[in-house]
């Protein structure tokens, strides 16, 4: 994937508030350290969106992790007038550019239109999709500058990646890792999704391929594009 940490550094020295979006099934893993030390001292305010896949329960202690901390859901337009009132919360009423950061495929793009009530950025189910930035008038105090997707110079694990849907499936060297992987943290759903029983990751997925006959010569599992259904599915969100 094309580097845009060119782009997001000279962003960040134009705003005045930083949104960091991270996907609220994975806060931990999409948290950014990395834009957070060069935010310098700005305000940031941590939006866990996708939070329609997610329990609330799952997510609640992060409210005190983090000092801004907002649970959105782009798709289901909630929590969107709590983000307006805590960024004119913070930038006292003042006109305020509000820079839109984060991890690829978080939702930073969707998280505008729903700020803006209508579709003014592009958006879609491919990491990598936004490649240019982009400023956006919410009302006459908030601007918001969308950003391309970034990822930390330490995190580079494409297995990770392809888990929480950062890099592009097609593009995704070892899909069988990332999926039993992913099966590992999140066994419960994927069972009952694809209506399996519940054992090692391994025949987890083996078990999905022969249900779904995804199968190779001589009728064995097909691994690697049973691994690609499951992380399609789930990056599409319909695993929840
Ligand atoms: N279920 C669910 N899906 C969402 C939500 N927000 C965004 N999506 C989906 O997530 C995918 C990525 O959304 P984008 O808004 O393009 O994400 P982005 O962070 O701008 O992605 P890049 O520009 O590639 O970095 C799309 O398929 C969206 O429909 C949400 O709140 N809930
Ligand atoms: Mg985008």
């Amino acid at each position: 994937m094309k580097n845009f940490w060119g782009i997001v550094n000279k962003v960040l020295k134009h705003v005045d508030i930083i949104i960091l979006v991270q996907d609220a099934r994975f806060p931990e893993q999409t948290e950014n350290i990395e834009l957070e030390d060069k935010a310098e001292g700005k305000p940031i305010i941590h939006v866990l969106n996708k939070s329609d896949l997610t329990d609330k329960k799952a997510i609640e202690k992060y409210k005190h992790k983090y000092k801004n901390c907002v649970y959105l859901s782009a798709k289901e337009h909630t929590g969107t007038s709590i983000l307006l009132q805590k960024i004119l919360e913070i930038s006292q009423g003042k006109n305020s550019v509000v820079g839109v950061f984060g991890y690829p495929n978080t939702g930073k793009s969707s998280i505008i239109n729903a700020l803006k009530g209508r579709k003014s950025a592009k958006t879609s189910p491919r990491a990598g999709y936004t490649k240019a930035r982009q400023l956006i008038r919410i009302n006459d105090k908030i601007f918001l500058m969308d950003t391309p997707g970034v990822l930390p110079y330490m995190d580079n694990d494409p297995t990770k990646l392809a888990m929480i849907g950062s890099i592009d499936l097609s593009k995704t060297k070892d899909p069988d890792l990332a999926a039993m992987q992913l099966i590992d943290l999140k066994k419960n759903l994927i069972c009952k999704y694809y209506g399996v029983k519940e054992s090692s990751p391994e025949r987890v997925l083996s078990e999905i391929a022969i249900k779904y006959k995804k199968l190779i010569k001589g009728g064995k599992p097909n691994m690697n594009e049973t691994a690609k259904m499951l992380l399609k599915d789930w990056q599409k969100g319909k695993i929840s």
